[in-house]
């Protein structure tokens, strides 16, 4: 332990006063980076702040959508052989729960804050591709209203959401629900990829100089991570889905036993997908899990560099794991044990990160606020969930529990720990540099003790109803199971979470009609998104800041601050680094505001839509998003007045 700094930070608590007024710069910065308002001017914005605020709001939408599926569910499960539900119901809300979580909620809402967060804390102005990301945020959110609206109408999808053929072939599963679902599943992939080509490039080429790779914060490594991942899981699952649609409704026979398709090989595209998936949502909870305890625990993280490679090695190792979903399907068992192997490895980086944040923990001179009571839960919940994530990554084991409430109490553990405690942390956390208005601590800490009793209560006993045998994604139970009063007790955990996930929503909702509060940087972090106003103005930063050492605020001291000069403020120029060094080499002008990505997002929609009905849609959406993508890329002018940028 002797590398650890032990100097405790004082914090740099700044009083949200009056400001002082505007320098010139500052006011044709304003106008150069100035965003439209009003009905079109919404479809028009491409500041990756509003885009990340959008993917942030609607994912956490989706995100209560699918807690009232949940709730249905479990009300259904208190009692059995109860007719609150029908089964064709029950099928459909599990469906649409599961996807929801997943799809629409969980990485979205990562992507959100990797949008938002990661250019405040690299230092630069925007994203590197602002009407792509915005474009990626149109494609997501059509994607979400048009699955619920087709559900709504009946054409809800009820195959589970890994959707595992045959079952989810039309013969099994006639209706539009499954082809909506194949449908807007792709485009989520879509709104995915994009994301994490533009975080990417922004990350390798607009970090502030001086932030070499080795003083990059650990959230941005995070992210960095998953966007990789993201490359390389979302198109396996983009072909499998496509070949889903494609068997649907023009009847190949991809999956078709009888037509000489391969049913298993859905299942090796989703795993390849479904397992890093996991890790897509779990590793930007690790970046927001060490942003928060640096913060709390006020001092730098222990052990930086194994944080980094073990963060890196989870990225890699994610992909060798796939197989353990298919434990049951007959493999043979030299694959199978592969995979065990595998599985039972990743808990070692997992182990090295557990153990570098209570390393840094101890001993610090702790401030204990929401953002970091729910790391505290993410903890004991996470690990939880790791340990019963090593006992079914054993074959013999998981044969025994396989499709059973294990099952569902094993990965809830793994999720609401892994992601939705963090992703609280981080709202209790980001929410005054966001909105300008800090979140009421008394709030929150009601909000954070009912969801973790709540959680604890309603899904610790599903470990025992899957040892039992209760199996799931069945709708109810008979009378003499002896499942009745663990179920319950499920049911009324689920409640009282559900009930502290409604204090925070609410909290958030009354902070509106309170005026800003939120000073600079609250918390006394050591991460540049700090450094700027609360909520940051339209160009982030009014000088580029200068990186001297990897806490960039704390080692900012009491000298003034280096910054960089020679960007043009009446353009969007942003400073472009070199990779591993971050030194200045170039100036990137970046696009304007314009409607092209929205109508591009929505001849993509029409075109993959309409093939539902009939294949002729595809080539004429095809040639729409063309007349969209000219549209959007027709030269602009550069040099020209603010104004003209701005048009
Ligand atoms: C209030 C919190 C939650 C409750 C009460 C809850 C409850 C449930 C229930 C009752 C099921 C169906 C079990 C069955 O019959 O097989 C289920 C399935 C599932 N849940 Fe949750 N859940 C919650 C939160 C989450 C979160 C946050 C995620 C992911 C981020 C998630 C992901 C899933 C998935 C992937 C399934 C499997 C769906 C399927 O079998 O196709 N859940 N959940
Ligand atoms: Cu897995």
């Amino acid at each position: 332990m002797t590398t650890r700094t032990e100097t405790d930070r004082p914090g740099v608590t700044e009083q949200a006063s009056e400001r002082p007024a505007m320098s010139r710069k500052a006011q044709e910065l304003d106008r150069t980076w100035y965003s439209a308002s009003g009905f079109v001017g919404w479809f028009t914005q491409v500041n990756h702040r509003i885009i990340g605020t959008r993917f942030i709001v609607t994912s956490f939408i989706f995100f209560l959508m699918a807690g009232i599926e949940a709730l249905l569910l479990r009300t259904q499960l208190a009692v059995p052989e109860n007719s609150f539900l029908t089964p064709d119901h029950f099928n459909q809300l599990f469906t649409m729960h599961g996807s929801s979580m997943m799809f629409f909620f969980a990485v979205p809402m990562m992507e959100g804050l990797g949008i938002y967060v990661v250019p405040l804390m690299i230092g630069t102005r925007d994203m590197a591709f602002p009407r792509l990301n915005a474009f990626g945020y149109y494609v997501y959110l059509i994607a979400g209203v048009t699955l619920y609206a087709a559900g709504f109408l009946g054409h809800a999808p009820d195959g589970g959401w890994f959707a595992y053929v045959p079952l989810t072939l039309p013969q099994y599963s006639p209706g539009l629900g499954l082809d909506f679902w194949a449908t807007m599943i792709t485009f989520i992939e879509i709104s995915a990829l994009v994301a994490a080509v533009e975080l990417i490039v922004t990350v390798f080429k607009q970090r502030a100089p001086g932030m070499s790779l080795n003083r990059m914060p650990l959230f941005v490594w995070a992210m960095l991570v998953t966007m990789f991942m993201i490359v390389f899981a979302m198109p396996p699952l983009m072909v499998g889905s496509v070949m889903l649609a494609l068997d649907r409704t023009v009847s190949t026979h991809f999956f078709m036993p009888s037509g000489g398709g391969e049913p298993l090989l859905w299942q090796h595209l989703f795993w390849f997908f479904g397992h890093p998936e996991v890790y897509i949502i779990l590793v930007p909870a690790l970046g927001v899990i060490s942003s928060i305890v640096v913060t709390f625990a006020r001092r730098p993280i222990f052990g930086y560099t194994a944080m980094v490679l073990s963060v890196v090695s989870i990225g890699f190792v994610a992909f060798g794991l796939w197989v353990h979903h298919m434990f049951t399907t007959g493999l043979p068992a030299l694959g199978v044990s592969f995979f065990t192997a595998a599985s039972v490895m990743i808990a070692v980086p997992s182990g090295v990160q557990i153990f570098c944040w209570i390393a840094t923990l101890w001993g610090a001179k702790l401030r204990i606020a929401t953002p970091l009571l729910f790391v505290l839960g993410f903890f004991f919940i996470f690990v939880l969930g790791g340990l019963t994530g090593v006992m079914v990554a054993s074959v013999p084991f998981d044969t025994q529990v396989h499709d059973t409430y294990f099952l569902v109490a094993h990965f809830h553990y793994v999720l609401i720990g892994g992601a939705v405690f963090p992703v609280f942390g981080a709202i209790y956390y980001w929410f005054p540099k966001i909105f300008g208005r800090m979140l009421n601590e008394t709030a929150g800490k009601w909000s954070f003790a009912l969801m973790f009793v709540g959680f604890n209560l309603g899904f610790f006993p599903m470990h025992q109803l899957g040892l039992q045998g209760m199996p799931r994604r069945v709708y109810t139970y008979l009378f003499d199971s002896g499942w009745f009063e663990l179920s319950l007790l499920a049911t009324i955990g689920a409640y009282v979470f559900a009930l502290g996930v409604l204090v925070t929503a609410v909290d958030a909702l009354l902070s509106f009609l309170r005026k800003p509060d939120a000073p600079d940087n609250p918390w006394g972090g050591d991460t540049l998104e700090w450094a700027t106003r609360s909520p940051p103005p339209n160009y982030n930063f009014e000088d580029i800041p200068v990186v001297r050492g990897r806490w960039a605020l704390w080692e900012r001291g009491d000298e003034p601050a280096g910054a960089v000069t020679g960007l043009h403020p009446g353009r969007r120029e942003v400073l472009v680094t070199t990779l591993l060094d971050a030194e200045p080499h170039a100036v990137a002008i970046l696009p304007g505001p314009t409607i092209w990505p929205f109508l591009a997002a929505v001849a993509v929609a029409a075109g993959f839509l309409g093939f539902i009905r009939h294949p002729i849609w595809f080539p004429i959406g095809l040639l729409l998003t063309f007349v969209g993508f000219v549209g959007w890329l027709w030269p602009r002018a550069v040099g020209g007045s603010a104004e003209e940028q701005v048009r």
